[in-house]
């Protein structure tokens, strides 16, 4: 099994297994089941933002560091928009190439074949193979763009969000609520005008939200990714972060939210592939559907009878499997 080289920390396995991730391999369950047990210790950390703002070059930094502290750092890099042979991670992987011959490094991206559920989902079980492979730190890049970031938020300990000046980019911070997910704003590009009055900008919206006693209130970090400034500060409010997770018992809450939406995925999973193998063998839908088509029934009743029929079958197969 795969698995087992992947809790030894073997790479070249961890690697293999992502790819039957992207790949929704059959074989996945029985391998993601063995890891699942020696997974929960990494620190995850999500980063995300517009294209181009400069979340690759941060990682690129943010690895260094993590690495002088002698963390392991592993990196999935999240692409909605591009096919998994797309080219647009290319450059990623170039540019993180500094860090191919670090052992304690280790980048996988994961691409969209236009599946944006099985995309965030794909993510997340990759992030539990590098977490068992024994990264300390992931850090998981995704752009800024639609539904997938938010997914992949939750599934992350410290979410980061970068802004640039002169983008716009507040303006969509505040409606697509994306305020809400941050634990960190890094404002980067900040060898560029306007960066210093983005950052009071985001103060002043984080001043009109309340925070209890003892909440955490998101920090805001000028940086400088391309020149590694202010990365050792952004670092810090990570770790800060994570101190404060532990200290308040959110660490807890958040995996105990993130485990609820995981068992409830699976569920949906497990039910939709029930359904559909049993829609396929099932002669009697098209009499239904006929019945449907001339109105001889309504939608609704129509699917409580099919639902009806499948958790008959449902039961029938669960017995047979016991
Ligand atoms: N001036 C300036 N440019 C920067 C800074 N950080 C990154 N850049 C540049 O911004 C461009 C995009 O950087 P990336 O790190 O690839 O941005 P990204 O957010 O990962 O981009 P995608 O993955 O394509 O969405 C590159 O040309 C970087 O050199 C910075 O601090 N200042
Ligand atoms: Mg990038």
């Amino acid at each position: 099994m795969l698995a087992d080289k992947v809790l030894e920390g073997d790479i070249q396995a961890s690697a293999r297994l992502i790819t039957l991730i992207a790949d929704e391999s059959p074989r996945l369950t029985a391998e993601l089941d063995r890891i699942y047990p020696y997974t929960g210790k990494a620190h995850i950390i999500g980063i995300t933002g517009s294209p181009g703002i400069g979340k690759s070059t941060s990682v690129n930094a943010l690895i260094e560091v993590f690495r002088s502290m002698k963390m392991k750092v592993g990196v999935i890099a999240v692409d909605p928009t591009s096919p998994f042979t797309g080219g647009a991670l290319l450059g990623d992987r170039i540019r993180m190439q500094q860090h191919s011959l670090d052992k304690g490094v280790f980048i996988r991206s994961l691409a969209s074949r236009g599946w944006q559920g099985g995309l965030a989902k794909a993510a997340i079980n990759a992030i539990h193979v590098m977490d068992a492979m024994g990264m300390n730190i992931i850090l998981v890049e995704t752009v800024g763009v639609g539904q997938c970031e938010v997914d992949v938020a939750r599934f992350v300990d410290t979410s980061i969000v970068i802004l640039s000046p002169g983008t716009g980019d507040e303006i969509q911070v505040a409606k697509a609520g994306i305020m809400e997910i941050a634990d960190i704003f890094e404002i980067n590009k900040a060898d560029k005008p306007g960066a210093k009055n983005l950052a009071i900008e985001v103060e002043g919206m984080l001043e009109m939200k309340n925070f209890a006693p003892g909440e955490w209130k998101p920090s805001v970090v000028l940086v400088e990714a391309i020149n590694g400034k202010g990365i050792k500060e952004l670092a810090d409010q990570i770790l800060k972060h994570h101190e404060y997770l532990i200290s308040s018992g959110g660490l807890d809450k958040r995996r105990k939210e993130r485990a609820k939406q995981e068992l409830i995925g699976a569920i949906e999973d497990s039910v939709r592939d029930h359904f559909y193998a049993m829609i396929e063998q099932d002669q009697n839908l098209d009499e239904l559907v006929d019945n449907f088509v001339k109105r001889k029934a309504n939608p609704r009743s129509t699917a409580l009878k099919v639902i009806g029929q499948f958790t008959k079958q449902f039961d029938k197969a669960q017995d047979s499997a016991a």
